[in-house]
């Protein structure tokens, strides 16, 4: 008998009896979608619970990036990071904008300050930068950098919900942030995303514009798009909402029996930043080693034979991919230790209902039992 399939991740779902109340409101006040009530409680209850001034409900984080990149006014070229989902380099196209890849720093895998000014043209507008895995960007170096040269920093945090610096939330870092509520983040909507700004004006810009761009019964200001959370999903979100310090906990206790594991396992190795910095166990990433008996593929295609389905977040690059790999900054010259990564990482499964059995059957295999 084949042991039963153990997911990266898996969404954990409130009591099904709780739903009902939601429903039976939508039901009653028969108002479904276009920013009603439940949408509204539950950006306000955001925004409490991440600590952020203005936040956005948008139908997924890929149209809520593409439009903070649009509401941003950018033009010509932004620096970002070719190690991310390819939605995010996806956001830029779909702006006209042309991604500028930067290679990434081996301790956080996140954009790596150090190599953005060289990047730097009399065409840059903005950096993208994604706070990968829930681990921070160094958003002091990157906000200086950008002060400097007078450009945008707009972050891709669809993987930092919760996650907060010494200054507060990571979400108030930029002059935007983007969040995913996708069924595979921490805290999910199903489908949903979010944009965080830090003025009123511009919060309603992004509600005109995630509306059509209509401003009044009779005016349409600007070419908008539909991007509106609909009651459901908000509904879902409010409930969610109610487990999601519960669901947290629970990550963590994970992520650490997987550190203490892994502390034992020669050629594994896990960033320490993971531990101690990101505070929302999103995701366990590790990295291969040569010293390791298999390679990361043959770990992975061993894991998958037993019924284990890690994933190599994010192999391949986004540069690789055809709509971006003629792009003179995606040679993987000039994107170094991204292409090491991306040939090393391997995200072991992590969500709150992986039981104690299921993990044992992960560590065995990475400890190489037959
Ligand atoms: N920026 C960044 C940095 C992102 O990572 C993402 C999304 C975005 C922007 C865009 O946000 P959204 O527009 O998606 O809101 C997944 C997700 O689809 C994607 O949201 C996510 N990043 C990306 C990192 O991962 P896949 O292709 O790996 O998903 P999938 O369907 O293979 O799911 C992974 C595993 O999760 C499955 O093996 C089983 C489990 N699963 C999945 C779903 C959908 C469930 O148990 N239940 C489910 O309903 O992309």
């Amino acid at each position: 008998m084949t042991d039963k399939p153990i997911f990266v991740t898996q969404p954990s779902l409130p009591p099904i009896e709780e739903l009902t109340p939601y429903l039976e409101t939508i039901w009653k006040n028969k108002w479904l979608t276009n920013c009603g009530p439940f949408h509204n409680e539950l950006e306000v209850a955001l925004c409490k619970y991440l600590k952020v001034r203005e936040l956005a409900l948008f139908n997924n984080g890929t149209m809520a990036l593409i439009a903070a990149l649009k509401i941003a006014s950018l033009t010509g070229e932004v620096i970002t990071t070719p190690f991310s989902f390819v939605a995010t380099s996806h956001a830029l196209l779909w702006n006209n904008l042309t991604p500028v890849f930067v290679d990434i720093d081996p301790e956080n895998l996140n954009l790596d300050p150090a190599k953005i000014e060289a990047a730097i043209t009399s065409n840059t507008s903005a950096i993208l930068a994604v706070h990968c895995y829930g681990n921070p960007c160094d958003t002091k170096a990157i906000q200086a950098i950008a002060d400097k040269h007078g450009l945008k920093v707009i972050y891709d945090a669809a993987h930092a919900f919760g996650v907060e610096i010494k200054d507060g939330s990571i979400l108030n870092a930029g002059d935007m942030s983007i969040l995913s509520f996708h069924a595979t983040k921490i805290f999910n909507t199903l489908e949903g995303g979010a944009i965080i700004c830090h003025d009123e004006d511009i919060k309603k810009s992004i509600d005109s514009f995630k509306n059509f761009g209509i401003t009044s019964e009779e005016t349409v200001g600007v070419v908008g798009l539909n991007g509106k959370m609909d009651e459901f999903n908000a509904a879902f979100g409010l409930l969610q909402l109610k487990y999601i310090d519960q669901l947290l906990a629970k990550r963590k206790v994970i992520a650490e029996d997987y550190q203490k594991e892994i502390d034992e396992i020669d050629g594994i190795n896990y960033l320490s930043c993971q531990i101690s910095k990101t505070k929302n166990y999103a995701y366990f990433p590790v990295l291969i080693g040569a010293e390791y008996p298999l390679t990361r593929d043959e770990l992975y295609a061993k894991l998958k034979s037993k019924n284990i389905f890690t994933r190599r977040y994010f192999y391949p690059l986004i540069t690789s991919f055809e709509p971006y790999k003629d792009i003179k900054t995606a040679t993987p010259d000039n994107v170094p230790v991204a292409t090491e990564m991306a040939d090393k990482v391997l995200c072991l499964p992590i969500f709150p209902d992986l039981t104690k059995e299921d993990f044992m059957r992960i560590i065995n295999v990475l400890r190489g039992d037959k």
